[in-house]
């Protein structure tokens, strides 16, 4: 028998775990609290932030030189850290009876409420709420523990297996340990989720350079017949319709205030700018149609938004490219990457650290606070969203995150065009039918559309106005449509005269071709 089950008292091992969980616990249970109600702050946060408010000037200064942007969560970290080595001590100090621990947990209930009411984004009611839940939950977690750590001894009234309360304990004290985490995690991610929202909501966008040429544009361009037939897809893609592509499990929410771009590698200076610094920058709009390389023919992976951001040459001109860098690489908070050669953004197609999708903030999903946006380029090799960084590096010794995996190292978008009405196996009423879609060939741009019914002869599609040529173009065809079945087939040519090809291909490794082919019955 180990020497704790002696006496009557538990165990200092286990009375230390218990009171250290159940701190863990109410911490975890409070921010969870506050979290939902975000950006109320948790115990947790609401400490951390007394603490910056209040430390002397070397303290704040000292945590900035050690951490740097980091200094707030190592705070969080270290408050939390704090409060469970204070768990752990009033465990200690609870070996006989779990009062001293209960009353100490109700103590730091206080102290947490004193700190969410008095924080700038807290209030009594939340205060008193999360709090309460936090200390509610510290005491049954404790109580709980305490009871399972008991010796046989002292539970006199039930006849136990030291065997089983030892295991009970553990596995007890396992998964509120457990439970501590995920609540944790879940706060962690509810807050980072408000505090982006809330960062991004208060995004100011100053006006960019080309911004009142492409609102006339668009707005000339909505004047065409072209672009209201029904079913054809509209020439901006709403931000909410536009599709998403990534690989993260769960999409990083990046709050600015934490977050900056560096420009490294092979460049004169390195440099790193804020999300305000960005903001404070002469920007470009833009409409570029983005495509993904996953994409079928005829597929939805595709969309064209008016991007605003500052040009990448710019960045990379003020960082000072040097001789050699033949590849742009890039990096997201989440680990992603992805590069193209240092020749497309200087060869002067749009190229932009876009921090504005049409007319907004960049959303949250589709990389706030910035992203890269490069003409022609699939976004695989380019459009690297919650961008961290940008490495110039040479061609051969970096590969992006989906080169291993099989795709081409170039990316260049093929030329492409999709029929969006009728419909695929759409029933069509005889007599005139408006055969319509989009075509796309960023950066080069669309010179011609033409329609295929059947083995029938090519015939020209009407365009839409062009907005430039990263973007894509509508395209209208009427067709007298005959009772029957029939095959539609669109194909487009670019602006250099090259027409889309007919050799069907998949996806994998670097796009698909063929054309857009829509079986329909007439009746
Ligand atoms: N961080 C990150 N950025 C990323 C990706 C990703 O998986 N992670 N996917 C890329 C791919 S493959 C495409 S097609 C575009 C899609 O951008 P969207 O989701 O804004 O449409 O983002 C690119 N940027
Ligand atoms: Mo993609």
């Amino acid at each position: 028998m180990p020497p704790e089950d002696d006496n009557d008292d538990i165990g200092p091992g286990r009375a230390a775990v218990a009171g250290a969980v159940a701190a863990g616990a109410a911490l975890a249970a409070g921010e969870l609290a506050a979290s939902v109600r975000a950006p109320l702050p948790g115990p947790v946060y609401a400490v951390a932030n007394r603490v910056v408010d209040n430390a002397p000037g070397w303290f704040v200064a000292f945590g900035k030189n050690v951490f740097g942007l980091a200094d707030k969560p190592a705070l969080v970290a270290g408050t939390t850290l704090l409060a469970v080595a204070i768990g752990a001590g009033l465990g200690l100090a609870s070996r006989h009876s779990p009062r001293p621990a209960q009353v100490g947990i109700g103590a730091f209930g206080l102290l947490g409420m004193a700190a969410v009411a008095g924080d700038a984004r807290g209030g009594w009611l939340g205060a008193v709420v999360v709090n309460a839940v936090a200390v509610t939950v510290g005491w049954a977690v404790l109580t709980l523990l305490h009871r399972r750590a008991l010796p046989p001894a002292r539970l006199v009234d039930t006849p136990v297996n030291p065997a089983v309360t030892r295991r009970s304990f553990l596995t007890a004290a396992g998964v509120a340990g457990a439970a501590t985490v995920l609540a944790g995690a879940a706060a962690g991610q509810l807050r980072a989720r408000s505090a982006a929202r809330t960062a991004r909501d208060s995004v100011t966008l100053a006006p960019g350079a080309g911004a009142d040429e492409v609102a006339a544009a668009v707005a000339e361009a909505g004047t065409s017949p072209v672009t209201s037939t029904p079913g054809i897809s509209p020439l901006i893609t709403p931000n909410g319709d536009f599709y998403l592509i990534d690989t993260a499990l769960l999409r990083p929410q990046v709050d600015p205030a934490n977050w900056t771009l560096r420009i490294t590698g092979m460049v004169d200076r390195e440099l790193t700018f804020t999300h305000d610094d960005l903001l404070a920058r002469a920007t470009t709009v833009a409409p570029v149609t983005l495509s993904c390389v996953s994409n079928e023919v005829g597929g939805k992976l595709v969309g064209n938004a008016v991007w605003q951001g500052v040009p990448l040459v710019d960045l990379l001109d003020e960082a000072g490219v040097r001789p050699g860098a033949s590849q742009v690489a890039s990096r997201s908070v989440d680990g992603w990457t992805c590069g193209f050669p240092t020749e497309a953004a200087y060869d002067g197609r749009t190229a932009l650290v876009a921090v504005g999708m049409n007319g907004e903030a960049l959303p949250l999903e589709h990389g706030f606070p910035a992203r890269l946006v490069v003409s022609g380029l699939y976004g695989y090799v380019s459009a690297t969203k919650w961008l961290s960084e940008i490495e110039l590096t040479t061609f051969e010794s970096f590969d992006g995150y989906w080169i291993p995996r099989g795709w081409a190292k170039l990316g260049p978008v093929k030329t492409q065009s999709r029929i969006d009405t009728p419909r695929r196996g759409a029933d069509v009423v005889a007599g005139e039918v408006a055969v319509a879609g989009v075509a796309w060939a960023p950066h080069t741009g669309i010179a011609k559309v033409e329609v295929q019914v059947d083995e029938g002869p090519w015939q020209e599609a009407t365009l839409g106005d062009a907005l430039g040529p990263d973007a894509w173009r509508q395209w209208v065809l009427p067709w007298a449509a005959t009772p029957g079945r029939h095959n539609l087939r669109v194909r487009a040519t670019d602006a250099s005269g090259a027409t889309q090809t007919d050799v069907q291909v998949p996806p994998l490794p670097d796009g698909a071709t063929g054309w857009h082919t829509v079986p329909v019955t007439v009746t």
